[in-house]
């Protein structure tokens, strides 16, 4: 029994030490004691009994070690690892370190990477290449491998090969069978498996046992057990260890504040006060996101703003078909007016009110026309006109801001609307069954295509969208219509950006607008801007329960029109 100073009561050490992996107090093992004693290394174990004979060291040491058995260990082993290099002065191999100590060579590590941080230490990583037998090499090292297996279960008198599976499995018996032949060992004469060697030797199984104990094997052994899977590479990290320029027996632990004890005390004086770091990242402040569609959306309201508009009221998804289609000279059997395109509501399946003069106007335009439009000339009912839906386009919106405006004494306007509107598509990377529109509309007389021509060009131009190209398209409530391209420096192409047009007369008169004045607008959706800006390939990534927060809490800034 090797005795040393007890590093609690500096008492001789009776070598107890205990075991960091669980707890339990074990003796040196003979070899590690006289390794450290002549090492000259003092044993950090306590010695267990105090010499005053209270017990007190050993229960100091075990309570310290048992309670602080969680967070603690790095304590311990921090104290122990500062003792030892200050009799070593270096750790030539972390990992040899570890098993000495019987210490988590985990827990070492980070405690050699913290001390490393403070420079109470200077350490190299070291790395070597280990090998560890995976489940069938551990099982060939307990039962012999399975070619000695099966040649164990041939009987000298030669067995057949359904008993010979019976008797060591499918498994055994596929392999083994296979490696036991290929030995000499064993040798089919049909109907029998027979021996054709009185003994064998199980290479491989010793080849596994050195592996266990860590020894060095030959790479060909390696390249064998490896193609069978009985072993696996492991690389291991340690560090080789030595004193650092700011090596101490123990880590003060530099203060972080300056306490008003260390003023009262003067204690500051000599106090050691952690470094500021200034390249701290402080917390991420977590403050509100906004999601990229409502960046975009106030640019575009900046831009709208800025041009004199102002926003109509989209505080209503659910809208009659009456202004949703019928006021826009939408006739009633137009296919979007089916269920295919349009969610209609069962409750409330039907609008309560409708302005009935206008609504009588709006079925003349319909079924006969006026002012010099032939109008349809189907029977135009009103249920129809009364079902209600969600909302197709804020176009809806529109015809009701025309429509009130209509009432007035005119007045030439600017509206714009950016709000969510329904339409029952097939959703796909770029249409979900709803999106945000754009409008625009600028009523005034005279107003021509030039006009709206112009106003997008000034409108996209704000955009940063400089080249438009303009393609006729067709809308009920529009015409002349046009689509409105823009090409694309990144996507290298024209992009469809938008829809737009003169509203008709079959529209604009039946409200009561003076017949000079023109109206004309534009829509796009928020959705598609704000997918290219921010490069998001597929619409559910931008909106829906798919959305990843961590994205919106990290989405950069919108560089539209900037
Ligand atoms: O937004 C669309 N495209 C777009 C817009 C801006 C943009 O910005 C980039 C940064 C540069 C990129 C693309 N579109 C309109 C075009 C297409 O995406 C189209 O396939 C899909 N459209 C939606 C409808 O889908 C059924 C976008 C949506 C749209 C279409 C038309 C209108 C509104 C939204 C309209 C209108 C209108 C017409 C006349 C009078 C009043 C309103």
């Amino acid at each position: 029994m090797i005795l040393s100073s007890c590093r609690y009561c500096a008492g001789p050490s009776l070598n107890w030490r205990i075991d960091l992996r669980n707890g339990r107090i074990r003796a040196h093992s003979r070899v590690a004691s006289e390794a450290r004693a002549s090492a000259g290394a003092s044993d950090w174990g306590g010695c267990g009994f105090d010499s005053r004979g209270s017990g007190r060291c050993g229960e100091e040491g075990l309570r310290r070690e048992g309670a602080a058995m969680g967070a603690a260990d790095k304590d311990v082993v921090e104290e122990i690892l500062l003792g030892d290099l200050n009799e070593v002065g270096e750790i030539a191999d972390s990992g040899e370190w570890a098993s000495r100590h019987s210490v988590d060579h985990g827990v070492l590590c980070d405690v050699i990477k913290s001390l490393s941080g403070f420079e109470l230490v200077d350490s190299k990583e070291l790395s070597r290449e280990s090998w560890f037998l995976e489940r069938e090499g551990e099982e060939y090292v307990e039962n012999g491998s399975a070619e000695m297996q099966v040649f164990l279960a041939v009987p000298p008198e030669g067995i057949t090969l359904p008993d010979l599976k019976a008797k060591v499995g499918d498994k055994l018996l596929n392999v083994g069978q296979k490696n036991a032949m290929k030995n000499g060992w064993i040798v089919m004469q049909k109907p029998l498996m027979k021996r054709k060697v009185a003994e064998a030797e199980d290479i491989v199984r010793s080849q596994l046992v050195s592996i266990k104990d860590g020894q060095e094997v030959s790479p060909d052994v390696i390249k064998d057990l490896k193609k069978r899977n009985l072993i696996a590479r492991k690389l291991w990290k340690g560090y080789e260890v030595c004193k650092g320029p700011k090596y101490a027996l123990k880590r003060s632990k530099p203060a972080t504040d300056v306490t008003r004890e260390m003023l009262q005390t003067g204690a500051w004086k000599e106090q050691e006060f952690k470094a500021y770091n200034f390249e701290a990242l402080g917390f991420p402040i977590s403050g509100g996101y906004l999601h990229p569609l409502l960046k975009v959306r106030a640019q575009f309201r900046k831009i709208f703003l800025n041009m004199g508009f102002e926003e109509m009221p989209t505080n209503n998804f659910v809208e009659s078909s009456f202004w949703n289609f019928d006021v826009l000279f939408q006739p009633q059997q137009h296919p979007a007016r089916d269920s295919h395109d349009t969610f209609f509501l069962k409750t409330p399946a039907t609008t309560v009110e409708l302005p009935e003069d206008y609504l009588q106007r709006v079925k003349t335009m319909h079924e006969v026309g006026g002012h010099g439009s032939i109008g349809y000339g189907y029977d135009w009912k009103r249920e129809e006109a009364e079902k209600n839906l969600l909302r197709t386009h804020t176009t809806a919106v529109s015809s009701r801001m025309l429509y009130k405006l209509a009432q007035e004494k005119f007045v030439p306007k600017r509206y714009y609307s950016i709000d969510r509107v329904f339409r029952n598509e097939a959703v796909d990377r770029t249409h979900l069954a709803e999106f945000h529109q754009i409008e625009g509309v600028v009523c005034d007389r005279g107003l021509t295509l030039g006009d709206l021509i112009g106003v997008l060009n000034e409108f996209f131009g704000r955009l940063g969208i400089k080249k438009l190209r303009f393609k006729p398209a067709y809308n009920p409530y529009t015409e002349p219509s046009m689509e409105i391209f823009s090409y694309h420096e990144q996507l290298k192409k024209w992009v469809e950006i938008g829809n737009s047009g003169m509203f008709r007369p079959e529209m604009l008169l039946p409200m009561g607008l003076p017949p000079d004045v023109n109206v004309i607008a534009w829509g796009l959706s928020l959705e598609r801007p704000t997918m290219i800006l921010y490069n998001i390939d597929n619409i559910r990534d931008l909106f829906g329960h798919k959305v990843d927060l961590e994205k919106v809490k990290s989405n950069p800034i919108c560089r539209l029109g900037i």
